[in-house]
């Protein structure tokens, strides 16, 4: 396996519009993507190489729903780019690291992604991402 980059970085927030006022109007970032997916308002914003990704709930039942319950806003997770995602699944089983995706699905903006569970390491929740669209981040 081949960890090529930082992908991205997740932030969960309570609300993208709020949070953009300080990314972009505190930070020079630019917002260059918004998509919906699985209950989530989902922000990009390039940052070289890598982005962050701005992740805010709307269904009230989606995977960062209980993070912001528990946690408040903050860092969620780190994204790191493989080249090739399913050699990576299939050596971390190996390794018998604790995956939340055993088998790599489709994720936002246009990756492939598979998780692994916050305590396989030290309490960091960690995805892997393959690009599988043109656009990517
Ligand atoms: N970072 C670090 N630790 C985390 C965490 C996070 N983001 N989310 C949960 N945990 C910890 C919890 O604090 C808890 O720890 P303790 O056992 O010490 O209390 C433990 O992991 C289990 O968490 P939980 O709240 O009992 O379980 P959840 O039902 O919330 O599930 C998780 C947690 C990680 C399995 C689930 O959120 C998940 O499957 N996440 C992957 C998908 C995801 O997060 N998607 C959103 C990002 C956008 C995208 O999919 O690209």
């Amino acid at each position: 396996m081949k960890i090529k980059r930082i992908a991205h970085l997740g932030v969960a927030v309570n609300d993208l519009d709020s949070a953009l006022k300080f990314f972009t109007g505190g930070l020079p970032l630019e917002l260059t993507h918004t998509e919906d997916y699985q209950g989530m308002k989902i922000g990009f914003l390039p940052v070289g190489d890598s982005s962050i990704e701005l992740l805010q709930d709307v269904s009230g039942s989606s995977a960062i729903r209980k993070f912001l319950d528990k946690n408040g806003e903050g860092i969620h997770h780190i994204a790191f780019e493989v080249d090739d995602i399913h050699q990576a699944v299939a050596e971390l089983k190996e390794k018998g690291v604790r995956l939340l995706d055993e088998t790599p699905r489709e994720g936002a903006h246009g990756m492939t992604i598979a998780f692994i569970h916050p305590k396989a390491g030290p309490g960091i929740l960690m995805e892997l991402v393959q690009p599988t669209a043109e656009i990517h981040g």
